[in-house]
Parts: structure tokens; C-alpha cells; sequence
């Protein structure tokens, strides 16, 4: 409870901030997108993950504009990157259920890119399987984000419990293969042999395809030799800092 009463104050007092998690060509090891994952800077606890307060701010009602906080906050991060002449890559955005059921969620994300002036193709929203139970209000949603320009993914793909159907149906940009699938995916062919489904799939449906939590260079070794084109983890970066993501990512001019 304390906790939820300082996190109501957390927005207003800047408390909140962004790291951006590098994604990676598996052909050539450049930065192709990054990932905005939120982080709280609590002023006596210090820094607290979203594992911890997202829950909080979902029961509480705060996690529609601290969605809305996050969303225009990497839109102007992308907008500053690409005006200074930094890499045109997009940003993926996580969205909670309740943000993305809301009525207003097509009109905040419209009105974020106007006033950032980012062009909606570097603009993709994460959702998982489970916002999609409801597969008539889904595919409107999906659709009026989508003729936006914004591009969406599927995250923690595989772990979900909804059928693939909606993967014909509904406007999906790319899939991003859970990490449960990778972590031990060097000894599992269990693993291994789900892992070249999905990317055989979104191949053959033309899909983009990311693996997430790669730790290890066996484990890039195997996906590079799946065909994975894009890969995310620890191996090449954590989430950083908007100016760490400069000094170590951005190639010189
Ligand atoms: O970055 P980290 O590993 O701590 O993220 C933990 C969880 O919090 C992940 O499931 C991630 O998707 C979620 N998360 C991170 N940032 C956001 C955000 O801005 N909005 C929502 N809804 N979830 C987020
Ligand atoms: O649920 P979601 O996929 O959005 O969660 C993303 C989070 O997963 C990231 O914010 C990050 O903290 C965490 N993550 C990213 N790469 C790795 C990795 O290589 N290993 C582990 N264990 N976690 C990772
Ligand atoms: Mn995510
Ligand atoms: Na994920």
C-alpha cells in the first residue's frame, strides 16, 4: 500500500524512467530496433522493476497513464535519435491488457506520434496471446493500429494458451520467441525443434521473427543457424540508459 501510494506520485515527480534494450541482426551484428522496458527509480528503495509495480499499477488504475507516460517517452527518445542522425530503427512498446482494451488507446497512440513526430513504422506494440481471448474486439483494435502505420508483435510467443488461428486473421508484424524456449535450447531438441517451427512459420506466413534471452554464444550459434534474423538478450546488451545505448551502439559517422 505504500508502495502504491508513492507510485502516485512516481510520474509526477519524474520518478519513472526508460532503458532500452538493444535488438541485434544475427548477419551482422548491428542494432536493428530496441526494446523500451520501464524501470522506477524509487527515492528511498532505490531502483524497483516492473515485475514489482506493473502488478501494482494494473490493480490500482495508475497503468493507463503510466502506459501513456512510456509510450510518449520512447516515441521522443526515437524522435531525438532519428532528428540528431542516429540509426532510423524502431521502438517496441510494451502494452498492459488493460491499455490495450481501452477505448482510448488508438487516439493516445495518434496524438503521441503527432506531437513526437515519430513516423509510425518505428513505432511497434508488444502484446502477448492472452490479450487476444476476445478475438472480435482483438481484431478491431488490431486493425485501426495497424492502418496507423504501427507495426505489432506478439510477445512471449509459445507460452501462451490461444489458438494460431488469429495469426491468418488478425495484422501481426513479428513474433517474438519467449525465452523459456531458449534457455536451454543448446542441450533440449526439444527446444530446438519448436524454436524452427516458429521461425519456419513466420517465414512461411512472412512474419519478422525475434529470439529473446540469448545469454550465450552457443545459444546465438544455434538460432543464427535456424535462420533467426534478430535476437535480443543479454549476450549483446541488457537494457540500458538512452545515452549508454549511444556510446556503445550508434556507429560513429
Ligand atoms: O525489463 P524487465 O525484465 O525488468 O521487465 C520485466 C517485465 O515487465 C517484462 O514482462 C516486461 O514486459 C514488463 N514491462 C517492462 N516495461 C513495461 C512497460 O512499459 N509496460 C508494461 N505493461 N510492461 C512492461
Ligand atoms: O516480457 P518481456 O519479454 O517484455 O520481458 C523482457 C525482459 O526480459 C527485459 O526487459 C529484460 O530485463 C529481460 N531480459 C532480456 N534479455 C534477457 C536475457 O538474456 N536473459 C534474461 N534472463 N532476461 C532477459
Ligand atoms: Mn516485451
Ligand atoms: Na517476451
Amino acid at each position: 500500500l505504500e508502495l502504491e501510494n508513492d507510485l502516485r506520485k512516481a510520474v509526477q515527480r519524474q520518478e519513472l524512467v526508460l532503458h532500452y534494450q538493444p535488438q541485434i541482426s544475427t548477419k551482422n551484428s548491428r542494432m536493428i530496433g530496441v526494446e523500451a522496458l520501464v524501470r522506477w527509480k524509487h527515492p528511498v528503495r532505490g531502483m524497483i522493476s516492473p515485475v514489482v509495480f506493473v502488478p501494482i499499477a494494473e490493480e490500482s488504475g495508475m497503468i493507463l497513464e503510466i502506459g501513456t507516460w512510456v509510450l510518449r517517452e520512447a516515441c521522443l527518445q526515437m524522435s531525438r535519435w532519428h532528428q540528431a542522425g542516429g540509426p532510423l530503427i524502431p521502438v517496441s512498446v510494451n502494452l498492459s491488457a488493460q491499455q490495450f482494451h481501452h477505448s482510448n488507446l488508438v487516439d493516445a497512440v495518434k496524438s503521441i506520434l503527432l506531437e513526437t513526430g515519430l513516423q509510425p513504422q518505428y513505432l511497434e506494440l508488444e502484446i502477448t496471446e492472452g490479450m487476444m481471448m476476445d478475438h472480435a474486439v482483438s481484431s478491431a483494435i488490431l486493425q485501426e493500429i495497424s492502418e496507423l502505420g504501427v507495426r505489432i508483435s506478439l510477445d512471449d510467443f509459445g507460452t501462451g494458451y490461444s489458438s494460431l488461428s488469429y495469426l491468418k486473421q488478425f495484422p501481426i508484424h513479428k513474433l517474438k520467441i519467449d525465452r523459456s524456449f531458449i534457455t536451454d535450447i543448446t542441450n533440449n531438441p526439444s527446444d530446438q525443434a519448436i524454436v524452427a517451427t516458429i521461425i519456419s512459420m513466420a517465414n512461411h506466413l512472412k512474419l519478422d521473427v525475434i529470439a529473446e534471452g540469448i545469454e550465450t554464444k552457443d545459444q546465438l550459434d544455434i538460432l543464427t543457424e535456424k535462420e533467426c534474423r534478430e535476437i535480443q538478450g543479454y549476450y549483446f546488451s541488457k537494457p540500458l540508459p538512452a545515452n549508454e545505448v549511444e556510446e556503445s551502439f550508434f556507429v560513429p559517422q
